[in-house]
This record gives structure tokens, C-alpha cells and sequence, in this order.
């Protein structure tokens, strides 16, 4: 439903607005979750349905790229990204190129089917693009790791489990927790988030959990967290990242309109790519 809420919020007259010429490739098939009778493990539940979708997204995240187009590619929860990312990924794999990642959310998503308290795959999707794990996603298109941990900024972390905090150490990502933030100020944080995407690297992807903005303005995500970013700090990341013309393809995830106030939070994500592709306020 995420993606019908950003599209019902205008998403793509007021990207064509910005000037950008907008094809939307429609909805991944995916079976609903509401449908699966047989959910798997219990320490990854769905994780066969999620790995085939996102193997479909990963091809086309590649066909939009070989067309000259930016994929923007919406969800859905944030297992998505163990798609997008890796279809991105390959693509300048082919042209022996590497891409960077920023990874702007409130939880850092590096759970395995090990370490998860709850087994929600949208805990996972990070660990598998770094190469951990589950294996189901790592090792999508074979090869991993989809982006190496040095070119990997997490910003905005505040709620890691404790089992996860090993995973992110021990990868070697770079994270920027909300204290970060809170004591550097979101500049200086998303300026070296840049920097360490873009080194050595052909771009960046961008994915953005929308659970990272304070729940107070975006109230509609699935686990929202006190104590996220401002309605101008994460505004002005987008703009930060758009005048860093490094940005190859972005992900807009975790809108949940079930939970939302009057499309507000499918509204605010609208905001937050245009300000990433382009809008400036002179
Ligand atoms: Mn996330």
C-alpha cells in the first residue's frame, strides 16, 4: 500500500514538475503477506517470497539503468533494498565499477537469521548487502558483496539490537547514530556520509527509511521510534545529497498508510525526493 499512498500523494506530477521525465514500471508481482500459509522459518518468515521479488526488482532496477533513467524504487517494507541495491549494484559491476551506499534510517537493519529477536526479514536487508546474511539475499545475481562496508554510511541509527550491534560492528560500516547528529549537527554527519559513498565508488544509492524521521511528523511506518530526524534536518539530507550529483538510484521505504494520519507521512516522502531530485527552495 506504500506505493499506491505515494503515488495518490502526487509523486509523479511533482517530480515531472522538477522537469524529470517519469516512467512508472507499475508493482512488482509479489504474493501478500496476508496469503502466505506457509511463512518458513520463524527466523526469517517469508524470506523465499521476499528473495523471488527481489530478484525481480533487481532486473529492473537494471533495465531502468541501461535506459539512462534514475530508478526510484518504493515500498513496501525495507527488505526491498536486498533487491534494488543488488540490481543497482550489478549494473556497474558490469562496467567494472563500484557503488557506495547511504542508508538513512532509525534502526540499522543488519539482523541475520541468527541474531534476529523477531524475524522480520526488514531487519536483514542490510546485513545481506554487506555479504553476511541470509544467504537467500546475499547472494542474489552471485556475487557479494553487493557494496563493501567501507563505502557503507549508516545515519540516524537509534534503535540497534543487541545482537545486531555485533554485526555492525564487526562489518566495518561506517554508522552515524542520532547522537551524532544531535552533537555534529546533520551537515557535517551527511557530509562525510557523502564522502565515504563516492570514495573510489561510481555513485551512491540512496535508500531512506521513512521510520528514520521523527514519528512525529511521519507517523505512519511500521516501527516508529521517538527521537528522529526534523522536517528540515532530513530535508536538508535530500538536498545535501542532490548537490552531491552522486546519487545513482534511491529507495523510499516503510510507508505504511494503515498507520498513518491523512496520507501525511506518503506526503512528506513525496517532499523528501523531490528535495533529493532536485527541488530547492530559490
Ligand atoms: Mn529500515
Amino acid at each position: 500500500m506504500g506505493p499506491s499512498a505515494m503515488r495518490v500523494a502526487g509523486l509523479g506530477r511533482r517530480l515531472a514538475q522538477l522537469g524529470h521525465d517519469v516512467e512508472d514500471y507499475g508493482n512488482i508481482p509479489v504474493v501478500q503477506p496476508e496469503n502466505i500459509t506457509d511463512p518458513g522459518s520463524p527466523k526469517a518468515r517469508n524470506l523465499a517470497e521476499i528473495a523471488e521479488a527481489c530478484g525481480i526488482l533487481g532486473e529492473l532496477a537494471v533495465e531502468a539503468l541501461e535506459s539512462g533513467r534514475t530508478p526510484l524504487v518504493l515500498g513496501g517494507d525495507h527488505s526491498i533494498a536486498a533487491g534494488s541495491i543488488s540490481g543497482v549494484s550489478r549494473h556497474f559491476r558490469k562496467a567494472g565499477q563500484k557503488i557506495g551506499l547511504i542508508w538513512i534510517d532509525a534502526h540499522a537493519d543488519m539482523n541475520t537469521p541468527h541474531s534476529t529477536p523477531s524475524g522480520n526479514v526488514h531487519g536483514m536487508p542490510l546485513a545481506a548487502i554487506a555479504g553476511v546474511d541470509p544467504c537467500e539475499l546475499s547472494s542474489l545475481f552471485a556475487f557479494q558483496p553487493k557494496v563493501a562496508p567501507a563505502n557503507i554510511a549508516l545515519v540516524g541509527l537509534r534503535d540497534v539490537d543487541e545482537t545486531e550491534r555485533v554485526n555492525v560492528r564487526d562489518t566495518g560500516v561506517h554508522a552515524f547514530t542520532m547522537r551524532d547528529i544531535d552533537e555534529r549537527g546533520m551537515r557535517a554527519v551527511m557530509e562525510q556520509a557523502i564522502a565515504l559513498a563516492s570514495d573510489g565508488t561510481a555513485g551512491f544509492h540512496l535508500s531512506l527509511d521513512m521510520d528514520f524521521v521523527d514519528p512525529g511528523i511521519a507517523p505512519g511506518v511500521g516501527t516508529a521510534v521517538p527521537g528522529g530526524g526534523t522536517y528540515r534536518e532530513t530535508h536538508l539530507a535530500m538536498e545535501m545529497v542532490c548537490d552531491s550529483g552522486r546519487m545513482v538510484a534511491m529507495d523510499v521505504v516503510e510507508v505504511n498508510p494503515i498507520l498513518d494520519t491523512m496520507n501525511r507521512t506518503a506526503d512528506l516522502a513525496v517532499e523528501l525526493v523531490q528535495s533529493a531530485m532536485g527541488k530547492r527552495i530559490l
